[in-house]
């Protein structure tokens, strides 16, 4: 499989329950690096800008308000097919439904506070990393 990267966010849920590092250890414990990474405390506009594909949707005031209220910490995840195994380690997004072991199973409260994000194709990678990061702020190994 191919070397990917990926975009993750620890939401500000997780950030608030101090599960920084837990979170971290489980992208590294299945073989992603982080080749980029900041704490940022989101803007409203830096928020809907990454939501776009979004902001027709009735949840989309809801989810900028939640992705707002708080800091947050963005990633670069790099490794083999980084981009699924990343979404299969986050669970899904309603941490109810989500399977066992699972980031959102152990961390998450609800489908609005659901601790992460993690891009959902090579498409979306692509955007959402440059969102955030300049390519001299990734640094890969
Ligand atoms: P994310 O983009 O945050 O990684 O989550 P996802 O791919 O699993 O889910 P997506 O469909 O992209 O939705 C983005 C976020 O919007 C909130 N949401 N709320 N109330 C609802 O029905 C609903 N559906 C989605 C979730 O917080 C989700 O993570
Ligand atoms: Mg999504």
């Amino acid at each position: 499989m191919a070397i990917e990267r990926t975009l993750s966010i620890i939401k500000p849920d997780a950030v608030a329950k101090n599960v920084i590092g837990e979170i971290i250890s489980r992208f590294e414990k299945a073989g992603l690096q982080v080749v980029a990474s900041k704490m940022l405390h989101l803007s409203k506009e830096q928020a809907e800008g990454f939501y776009a594909e979004h902001k027709e949707r009735p949840f989309f005031g809801d989810l900028v308000g939640f992705m707002t209220s708080g800091p947050v910490v963005v990633q670069v995840l790099e490794g083999e097919g980084a981009i699924a195994k990343n979404r299969e380690l986050m669970g899904a997004t309603n941490p109810q439904e989500a399977a066992a072991g699972t980031i959102r199973a152990d961390f998450a409260q609800s489908i609005d506070a659901n601790a992460v994000h993690g891009s959902d194709s090579a498409a979306s990678a692509e955007r959402e990393v440059a969102y955030f990061f300049s390519s001299d702020e990734i640094c890969p190994r």
